[in-house]
């Protein structure tokens, strides 16, 4: 079987290649990004020398590229993992978030439908539920929920989502939905919270915290989701959505201290900031369908997935580094200029 996989030069794109080429040495995956400043050849090099694996530089949203791509590799599945995925970027610069999260999506079932595939997998995030309110731990998103959403970046992901339950209903596109909660774990990009933590600690800089850090979030290990993700993709049902969460809620002040004390780092650089605008409460995710349905949940406790996961940056300093010093850039201008569809 051929797979398409997007945006698999990004956190958890990558760490779904490094699961899947090793897994399936029958399978064959081609990753498509645009290596934009969120994406890191140097996260998927090592996979350069595989036999089911290629990389292709392009970008979602350039409809002929894909025609030529598609009639090129006939594809059998296309996980779409590329999307622009912070939350702070989306309230700078909203415009871009339209681009490739929902344009990109549509372009590729677009040419998808066209070539006739075995399935379209979108990776979605609970973030299209809203939020949920801090003091009602009882309460908990469901595939059913209503889509209520609060930044420009999760507003742009439930469009996504709307079309592609359109195409499934509309044209028959087979489809399948996975919506995450927060992932931690190696190879992520330094402008989230638990790698901004780790890489200003690294340094004896101040961690901005923002509000009152009594935000929560239910933390999920990268490898529970790319090991649901393949769940999904392989036994999922056409037209389904399924919510994949980590049972593991933490307010963001408990995590940053949880990773400082795993540092040895003192409290004190703890700062409190001018919290996000629109900034969601509290996260929860039901897995239970994926549960019943295909088994999945996640394995990894985050006492000690955290744990493994500081070591990892710590014992990586240079991956960081090259991308605080924007040496990572030119790896990439490297990579564009040599592979192209
Ligand atoms: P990321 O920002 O680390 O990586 C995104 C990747 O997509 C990068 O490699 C980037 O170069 C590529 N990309 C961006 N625009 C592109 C375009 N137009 N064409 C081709 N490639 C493009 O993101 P991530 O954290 O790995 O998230 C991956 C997916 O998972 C996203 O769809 C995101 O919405 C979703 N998600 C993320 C989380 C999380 O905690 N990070 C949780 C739930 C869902
Ligand atoms: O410096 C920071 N200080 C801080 O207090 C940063 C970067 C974040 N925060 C807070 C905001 C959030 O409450 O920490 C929490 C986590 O923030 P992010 O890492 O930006 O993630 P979040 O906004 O929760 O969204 C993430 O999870 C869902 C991903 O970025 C999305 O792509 C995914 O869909």
């Amino acid at each position: 079987m051929k797979f398409l996989v997007t945006g698999g030069c990004g956190f958890i794109g990558s760490n779904y290649l490094h699961y899947v080429t090793k897994k399936y040495p029958n399978d064959y995956f081609v990753c498509l990004d645009a290596l934009t400043y969120a994406g890191n050849y140097n996260n998927i090099k090592d996979l350069e020398n595989m036999d089911n694996f290629k990389f292709v530089y392009g970008d979602i949203t350039n409809k002929e590229m894909l025609d030529d791509l598609f009639k090129k590799e006939k594809f059998d599945y296309i996980i779409n993992f590329a999307a622009e995925s912070h939350v702070d970027n989306s309230i700078k610069n909203p415009f871009v978030f339209a681009d490739t999260n929902i344009k990109g999506t549509l372009a590729l079932m677009d040419t998808a439908r066209k070539y006739g595939i075995r399935r379209f997998h979108q990776i979605s995030t609970d973030e299209v539920y809203g939020d949920l309110p801090l003091d009602r731990k009882d309460l908990k998103f469901t595939e059913h929920n209503p889509l209520i959403t609060s930044s420009p970046y999760s507003s742009s992901k439930a469009a996504a989502d709307l079309f592609v339950m359109a195409y499934y209903r509309t044209f028959s596109l087979p489809v399948t939905i996975s919506r995450c909660s927060n992932n931690y774990g190696p190879y992520q990009f330094p402008e989230k919270l638990i790698p901004v933590v780790i890489s200003k600690a690294l340094r004896n800089e101040k961690i901005p915290v923002y509000g009152n850090g009594l935000n929560v979030r239910d933390w999920v290990h990268v490898m529970d989701h790319a090991i649901g993700v393949d769940m999904v993709v392989r036994n999922g049902r056409d037209g389904e959505i399924y919510n994949l969460g980590g049972n593991s809620e933490k307010t963001n002040i408990e995590v940053v201290k949880t990773i400082l004390k795993e540092m040895g780092k003192s409290e004190d650089l703890i700062t409190f900031v001018k919290d996000r605008p629109g900034h969601d409460l509290r996260y929860a995710i039901d897995s239970s369908k994926a549960f019943n349905e295909l088994g999945w949940s996640p394995t990894h406790d985050f006492k000690e997935g955290i744990k493994e996961t500081v070591k990892w940056y710590l014992n990586n300093q240079e991956w960081i580094d090259n991308i605080l010093s924007g040496e990572y850039q030119k790896d990439n201008d490297k990579v564009k200029i040599s592979i192209v569809v």
